[in-house]
């Protein structure tokens, strides 16, 4: 029996390896007749008509041994498909998969984290596969994590949803649209239960928003710290559309006591040094709220919220590390006590030895940084005029300059390129020239309007937090003449 897929409707479909044998004396390949018959047999239309989509197919060399991939709903379909090729010799058929979905499933030793409750969670391996088929960077399938890959950034303005870098600490919860429901709660004049419609009535506001994990660039540190090994990828820029957080906030009314608001997100399970399942939570002072100009998101670059990025409502915090950015909200509560919650005061923040004491400070907003997506790194260039392009960005305030020095040279002062918006990132060009043969380094730094640059080498914290050392790049000019 074919599995019907409970969230398409559709027939779930299979992966098999088919080896077809034949007897040298008998090869059909060699009939022009049965070879012209067969290959028509294999034609897509053909073995679409029969519900089978073939993927692949090879013959071994001078083995008379045919390979084919294909997918379909049922074993049984796939061998009345390849029953021309049972009648010239032997059919094996192998059950198969992706490797995307081997490591996602669990290939791992590791149990399947958890998703708190009841909450249904999405398939794991479906998700994975996706983003490799977009070309991200997968770090882990499980929970999923992929940073976008950086020649990917080139182009335009905000990146396409597929290409977006996914951070998770949990499974993807899978929220059934119809039940959900944002609940304000705690220190308000009014308790809300707020269903997507309501959220599409209240008044919207669009936003082109950079979100960066607070974790990028940590695998560039050393000596190595613990977690996801991000390059220096895990930022990208989308247009967001939701309600402004204080529509919802106004219609609540907090009381006199309340001076934070608790975002929570759906997905949770088992982590270090806290008993039971914790929730993925954050929390941010009214004042700041407000100030910060918080949306709570549901439409992504134009398109619903993709699941991965926190479908049906996501907090989008501008200026922030995205660990502020809670997806798959189900509450705000309002409390008039500091959140201490474990990704408020054990993860999230910089941590660092100062004369033999440990001092920590919360991970906030995003620390100025310029990155340098053309040339890509030991690309072959020049030797003449170069280009050089990227992005900058900075939470504290706009990006005032960005420079590029070439081959150890001077700083020299790039152009910034296109639309200004306050919290996205921002593309820049310098055309110079590299002209001596052999290996090059490009660098580029960039200042925000507070003053704020990036500094030479890495500052080094316990988490990998923050990195925003100077990118460089690394090229070779080519000789004259070739
Ligand atoms: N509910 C929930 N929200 C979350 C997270 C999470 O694991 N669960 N990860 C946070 C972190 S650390 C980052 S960097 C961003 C990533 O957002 P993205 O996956 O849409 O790129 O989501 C933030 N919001
Ligand atoms: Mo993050």
């Amino acid at each position: 029996m074919a599995a019907v897929d409970a969230r398409t409707g559709g027939m779930s479909m299979g992966l098999f390896v088919v080896r077809h044998q034949h007897d040298p004396e008998r090869c059909p390949a060699g009939d022009p007749d049965l070879g012209a018959a067969l290959l028509n047999h294999l034609s897509r239309p053909t073995a679409k008509r029969q519900g089978i989509q073939v993927k692949g197919e090879a013959v071994v060399q001078g083995e008379h041994t045919l390979y084919l991939i294909l997918e379909a709903g049922e074993e049984d379909g796939v061998r009345r498909f390849l029953e021309p090729f049972a009648m010239a010799g032997s059919v094996d058929v192998y059950p198969a998969s992706t490797c995307a979905r081997v490591v996602a499933s669990g290939g791992c030793a590791a149990a399947p984290p958890a998703v708190d409750g009841e909450v249904a969670s999405m398939d794991a391996e479906e998700a994975c596969q996706r983003a490799i088929e977009a070309g991200l960077v997968v770090h882990r399938a499980h929970p999923l994590n992929c940073e976008t890959s950086i020649p990917a950034l080139l182009g335009g303005v905000v990146m396409p949803n597929a290409h977006f870098y996914v951070r998770n600490h949990f499974q993807i919860p899978d929220l059934d649209p119809e039940g959900w429901r944002l609940r304000v709660t705690g220190l308000v004049e009014r308790e809300l239960s707020l269903s997507l419609r309501d959220l599409h009535n209240l008044p919207t506001q669009t936003v082109v928003v950079t979100l960066e994990c607070a974790g990028n660039g940590r695998a560039l540190l050393d000596p190595p710290v613990e977690g996801e090994r991000w390059g220096l990828g895990a930022v990208s820029t989308a247009e967001w559309t939701g309600v402004p957080l204080v529509e919802v906030l106004d219609r609540a009314g907090a009381t006199a006591g309340a001076t934070e608001v608790l975002f929570r997100g759906a997905d949770g399970g088992e982590v270090e040094g806290r008993p039971g399942s914790t929730r993925f939570e954050r929390s941010l002072t009214l004042d700041i709220a407000r100030d910060a100009e918080v949306l709570l998101a549901y439409t992504m670059n134009g398109e619903a919220l993709p699941v991965q990025h926190g479908y049906p409502l996501r907090a989008i915090v501008p200026g922030w590390y995205a660990v502020a950015s809670v997806k798959w909200l189900t509450d705000l509560e309002l409390i008039g006590i500091p959140f201490r919650g474990h990704y408020q005061t054990d993860k999230y923040l910089y941590e660092r030895e100062e004369g033999g004491r440990v001092v920590t400070e919360p991970v906030t907003l995003q620390r100025v940084r310029a990155l340098i997506t053309e040339p890509r790194a030991d690309e072959e260039v020049g030797p003449g005029e170069l280009a050089i392009r990227g992005v900058a960005w900075s939470g504290t305030a706009p990006v005032a300059r960005v420079e590029a020095s070439v081959a150890g040279g001077p700083w020299l002062e790039a152009r910034l390129v296109g639309d200004r918006h306050r919290h996205s990132w921002q593309w820049w060009e310098l055309i110079t020239r590299l002209d001596c043969p052999g290996p090059a380094t490009l660098r580029a730094r960039a200042t925000d309007l507070a003053g704020r640059i990036q500094p030479e080498g890495q500052e080094w914290n316990r988490h990998g937090y923050g990195n925003n050392a100077v990118h460089g790049v690394d090229v070779v000019v080519r000789k004259e003449g070739r």
